[in-house]
């Protein structure tokens, strides 16, 4: 009888290690995974987006493919997933990643999962003798690929020499591969803007993540492109974070779910223009500077926003330019998509620097205005504990907060 172990310092606990762009994750790759983990009685199974150049813009964010991947594996019973390739950006090679985890298990057996392709490619990776010499190499077949002798025997062959020449164990995945791939979901999703992405062969968690942040769509991939050259990682990081957090709110109190999405990605997009950039965006705009901004340029990044928004990324929905224009301080009165990104900015799942977070991200599902106020409570408290003088409450977010504070009560 077979059993799993589930002490990783027990020489019988078994690993599987499943490395891709995963650009998206879909139900092929849990299906080749959970077919390894079967047959192979593993203990649980790795997944590791690969690291990309953050201005390689032709494969999705490696903070997007980790989300989707994070969506995919939380269902399921052993799976985790590894951000030590993202991390590591750029140049992963598989002998470093199986050092890695080498070391994070020493006792353990690595399995690493591969395709056909990677077989035949095997012998040209990085210190191929290392990885051969440290881990077992699971092989997953593509549809078609077994339908005649000449390939089964090809691929047997190839494994049977790479036994003989690295004293290799290299074993086969039986399983009947789906007939799906990460560029088929690109291209469909491309060619069909307005399909449901959960007829695509996707876990359905990632197809709403898909859909929220409205990835593979020309428009979208065009804003990322521009957008990176304007923020950092952790500044997209967070933007990421604000649009999945303001479609969920733009879905919630109806509001216009593209609006919403539009307005948290370009929200911070000012963020690091410099002061003068800032002050002549303001100037050509006849946009005022109060005095409270002249000391405090940072406060700037919201305004400016709202005009680089319409100048370099051609927004000229007003709802929108408002939105990114008053997301820092809010206003009285907001409007529902000017509020949905003033609260998405603040308790957007990346965020962590209030312990109310947890709890401000379930009442907001219940009460907006409630959740208005307490982020303005909380702010204006913070910024009077400064104790740096130039940092002056704006009059703005004093009378924002005037305004919202008629929504606290005794919920907290
Ligand atoms: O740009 P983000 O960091 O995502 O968020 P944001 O645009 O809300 O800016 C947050 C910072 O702005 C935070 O440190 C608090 C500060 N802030 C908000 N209202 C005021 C303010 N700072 C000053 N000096 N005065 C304000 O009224
Ligand atoms: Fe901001
Ligand atoms: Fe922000």
């Amino acid at each position: 009888m077979s059993r799993n172990f589930n002490d990783a310092n027990d020489k019988e606990y078994k690993i599987g290690i499943l490395g891709g762009t995963f650009d998206p994750i879909h139900n092929g790759h849990l299906m080749i995974a959970e077919s390894a983990k079967k047959e192979y009685n593993l203990s649980k199974i790795i997944l590791i987006p690969t690291g990309v150049s953050y201005m390689k813009t032709n494969v999705t964010d490696s903070f997007l493919r980790y989300e989707m991947v994070k969506l995919a594996a939380a269902d399921l019973d052993g799976y985790e997933v590894s951000d030590i390739e993202i991390q590591r950006e750029g140049n992963t090679y598989t002998c470093d990643t199986i050092a890695y985890f080498k070391e994070t298990f020493p006792n353990a057996q690595l399995h690493f999962i591969i395709g056909t392709d990677s077989l035949f490619s095997l012998e040209k990776w990085r210190n191929v003798g290392y990885i051969l010499s440290n881990c077992t190499i699971l092989c997953a077949t593509r549809p078609g690929e077994h339908e005649t002798d000449i390939i089964k025997s090809r691929e047997t062959e190839k494994a049977n020499e790479l036994s003989r020449k690295f004293n290799a164990k290299i074993k086969f995945i039986h399983c009947t591969p789906m007939d799906i791939s990460s560029t088929d979901i690109r291209t469909f999703r491309k060619k069909n803007p307005d399909s449901d992405v959960h007829d695509l062969e996707l876990p359905a968690a990632v197809a709403d993540y898909i859909n929220r942040q409205d990835l593979y769509d020309a428009k979208t991939e065009k804003i990322h492109t521009l957008l990176k050259e304007d923020l950092k990682p952790k500044r997209l990081k967070h933007t990421f974070g604000v649009v999945d957090t303001a479609v969920i709110l733009a879905k919630k109190w109806g509001c216009n779910l593209e609006n919403a999405r539009l307005a948290a990605l370009l929200h911070d997009c000012a963020k690091y223009l410099d002061t003068d950039v800032k002050c002549s965006l303001c100037a050509k705009y006849n946009v005022a500077i109060s005095d409270i901004e002249k000391n405090n340029p940072e406060l700037l990044h919201a305004k400016a926003g709202a005009l680089l928004a319409y100048e370099k990324y051609g927004i000229q929905n007003n709802e929108i330019l408002s939105a990114i224009f008053y997301h820092t301080t809010g206003k009285p009165d907001m409007s529902l998509l000017e509020q949905i990104i003033f609260v998405s900015d603040y308790i957007e799942p990346g965020r962590t620097h209030s312990d109310k977070l947890p709890q401000y991200r379930q009442l907001v599902l219940e009460d907006l205005n409630y959740i208005t106020a307490a982020i303005l409570r909380d702010t204006v408290k913070y910024l009077k504990k400064q104790a740096d003088k130039d940092i002056l409450i704006d009059p703005q977010t004093n009378k924002t907060y005037e305004y919202y504070k008629k929504f606290l009560n005794k919920k907290e």
